[in-house]
């Protein structure tokens, strides 16, 4: 079994997968915290964890004008500055059991939380590649730069995926080499001994147990960069579908949800108020700006109040412009409305270019089930 090796996890986790494993945290302990614990952090492999000897780990990079550069674990750690990004990564097929219900998609059932946020410390991709001969002969031939894992299937086929040359390279972008989480070295689920973080982009390209970088004029030819990870028009299906036709998703659209209520569940009517709590984040770097929360199915609306550190934590700086990497939590108190005895509460968040989410799946259903982010709806009884 080649995932007998696979470390232990953490039993709250709802288990989508067993092997490969792939599980997200119960939405109500997701936003205990701003900073998700890497243990319940959302967990996506597609692979077995390969067990990687820190000694005598290598990471090589190609295309840089000097040759192949074969790095050890120490001379990351030891040759370039220590930085640290706080960033939310968000899986693309979070939210997808909510298409599932309009149409059946394939993939794993994501609810709510294939979305964590944790602090990542290691060294930055930009100063690494401009070490080793980086400039601008290379970037006036290169467009991307590719990343392999050192998880492979039983054809000996490594996880790959790429990234926009100009975000691995620019000082706005934030990539990171990442040999920490969460000040820690990273867990064996989250890429030891090495990961690529790209702040902003889906959680796909941010490639766990990382072995190679590859700087080329080619996007990464892996399954996951081209036949995977795309959207399309809800009228595409299996028969139809042009892998080809449609660019791998970077940036995500802009995202909420609400995590401390159940749907189906109920609520004491001598109440007098009614607590709603969740996350809001979007790609790209845009910051939130706005989170809108109603009661009754989106006929009216209340702002609710955006938290982007943890609990008290007032001191928490506003990130630059074009580089909120984070989710915000919010959270908004609303005073019952007298006799309902039903509820549909719903959420909605806007972003700093002024984007925010469509209000219903059906109109972005696609046959993969990414980029799921409608309102999020959720219907409470009051009894
Ligand atoms: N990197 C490797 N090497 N293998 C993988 O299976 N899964 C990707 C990405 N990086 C993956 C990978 C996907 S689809 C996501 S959403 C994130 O890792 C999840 O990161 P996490 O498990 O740390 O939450
Ligand atoms: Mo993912």
């Amino acid at each position: 079994d080649p995932y007998s090796t696979d470390p232990p996890r953490h039993p709250a986790l709802k288990v989508n997968s067993l092997k490969p494993f792939n599980a997200e945290p119960p939405p109500a302990i997701l936003t205990d915290n701003y900073i998700t614990p890497s243990a319940i952090f959302f967990k996506r492999n597609h692979l077995p964890v390969p067990r990687v000897d820190p000694k005598t780990y290598r990471l090589k990079i190609e295309g840089l004008p000097g040759g192949t550069v074969s790095l050890t674990l120490d001379e990351l750690k030891s040759l370039f500055p220590k930085r640290t990004v706080t960033a939310t990564l968000q899986c693309a097929g979070n939210r997808r059991s909510e298409m599932n219900k309009v149409k059946q998609v394939k993939g794993l059932n994501w609810e709510i939380a294939a979305i964590s946020n944790a602090t990542w410390s290691g060294a930055s991709l930009r100063d690494v590649l401009y070490h080793y001969g980086f400039g601008p002969e290379v970037a006036a031939k290169a467009q991307h730069v590719q990343f392999e894992g050192l998880d492979m299937d039983v054809t000996g086929t490594a996880y790959g995926a790429s990234i926009p040359l100009n975000k691995a390279t620019s000082e706005e972008g934030d990539v990171l080499l990442a040999y920490e989480m969460n000040g820690e070295d990273l867990p064996a689920d989250h890429g030891f001994p090495v990961r690529v973080i790209v702040p902003g982009v889906v959680g796909a390209r941010n490639v766990k147990w990382l072995g190679k970088i590859v700087i080329s004029e080619n996007e990464s030819q892996s399954h996951w960069q081209q036949n995977d990870y795309k959207g399309f028009s809800p009228g595409t299906d299996w028969d139809t579908v042009d892998f080809k036709s449609a660019p791998a998703i970077q940036e995500l659209p802009v995202q909420s949800a609400i995590t401390n209520l159940v749907d189906g569940s109920l609520i004491d009517r001598d109440m007098e108020n009614i607590n709603v709590k969740g996350y809001a984040w979007s790609g790209g770097g845009r910051e939130i700006v706005r989170v809108d929360v109603s009661l009754d199915g989106g006929k009216t609306w209340q702002v609710a109040k955006l938290q982007n550190g943890e609990e008290g934590d007032t001191s928490a700086p506003s990130p630059p412009p074009g580089r909120a990497w984070a989710w915000k939590l919010w959270e908004i108190t609303i005073p019952l409305p007298k006799g309902a005895q039903e509820l549909e509460v719903v959420c909605k968040a806007v972003d700093s270019s002024y984007n925010t989410q469509p209000d219903s799946v059906a109109p972005i259903w696609n046959l993969r089930g990414v980029l799921s982010n409608s309102w999020h709806r959720v219907n409470v009884k009051v009894k």
